[in-house]
């Protein structure tokens, strides 16, 4: 039963089937299963398939971007069941995609998770010119900035966004978090970050103590 009704959430964001993705999550949500599990187990992994099937040409970008199209419509539904968190932390955050980056699931659910903590976030979107960080921390003053990217070619607007930081001498009044896909723990060492989350909910850990340590 519970296998089935993964299978239906994978397969509906295989196959970048949008009508059908939220009740497909709706439908395991009322059968029971935890949304960590439906996220996890069915959304990521559906998404990851994705992932291998454009990497073997046999999707194309029109697919990919179909297939995220459908994972959105499902979270929409799961959102509320991720921000469930009883512990509530205090701090604000500014968050986005780097620049020429337009990956902003990801992101996206780090924002909501966040939230979920009780984080005031400040979501940037994707595709965020360093400049436009420096004028998000000059505004909300943050304790973290967060900054997601997807893409190889876009990791190095990690560092130019921290160097803009710098150079704007705001470095010192935030904390900075990096992850997506291809990054690291040695990355986040290599541009002077200030830690690294492999995923949304490690983040929420990692912001937690952040603002807890500081
Ligand atoms: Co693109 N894409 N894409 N894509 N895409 C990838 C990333 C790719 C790995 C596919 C592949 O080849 N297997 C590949 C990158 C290769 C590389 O650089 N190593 C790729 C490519 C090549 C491209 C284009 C260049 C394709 C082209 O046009 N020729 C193009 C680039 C556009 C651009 O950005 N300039 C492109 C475009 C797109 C779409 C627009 C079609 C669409 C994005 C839609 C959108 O986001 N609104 C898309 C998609 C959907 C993907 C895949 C299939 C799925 C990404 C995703 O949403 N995953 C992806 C393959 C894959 O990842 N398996 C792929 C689900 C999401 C929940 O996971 O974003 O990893 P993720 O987030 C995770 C963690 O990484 C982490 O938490 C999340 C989980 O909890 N995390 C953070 C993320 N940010 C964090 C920040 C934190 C902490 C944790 O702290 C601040």
């Amino acid at each position: 039963m519970e296998e089935e009704l993964l299978d239906s959430i994978f397969a509906a964001i295989l196959d970048g089937d949008i009508p059908a993705a939220p009740g497909a999550v709706q439908a395991a949500l009322d059968a029971g299963l935890s949304a960590e599990t439906i996220l996890n187990e069915g959304m990521i992994a559906a998404m990851s398939r994705v992932g291998e099937l454009y990497e073997a040409g046999d999707y194309y970008v029109a697919e990919m971007f179909t297939s995220a199209k459908a994972l959105q419509a499902g979270l929409s539904i799961l959102r509320p069941h991720l921000q469930n968190s009883k512990v509530q932390a205090a701090g604000t955050v500014v968050i986005g995609t780097v620049k020429g980056d337009m990956h902003d699931i990801g992101k996206n659910l780090v924002a909501m998770m966040l939230e979920g903590a009780g984080f005031q976030v400040h979501d940037l979107g994707p595709d965020v010119h360093p400049s436009r960080f420096v004028n998000a921390v000059l505004e909300h003053k943050p304790d973290i900035v967060a900054l997601s990217a997807l893409l190889t070619t876009t990791m190095p607007a990690m560092q130019t966004t921290i160097d803009a930081l710098s150079a704007a001498g705001l470095r010192d009044q935030v904390k900075i978090i990096v992850g997506g896909a291809p990054v690291n723990d040695e990355y986040a060492e290599h541009i002077h970050a200030d830690g690294y989350a492999p995923d949304a909910s490690q983040a929420v850990t990692l912001a937690k103590a952040m603002v807890t340590n500081g």
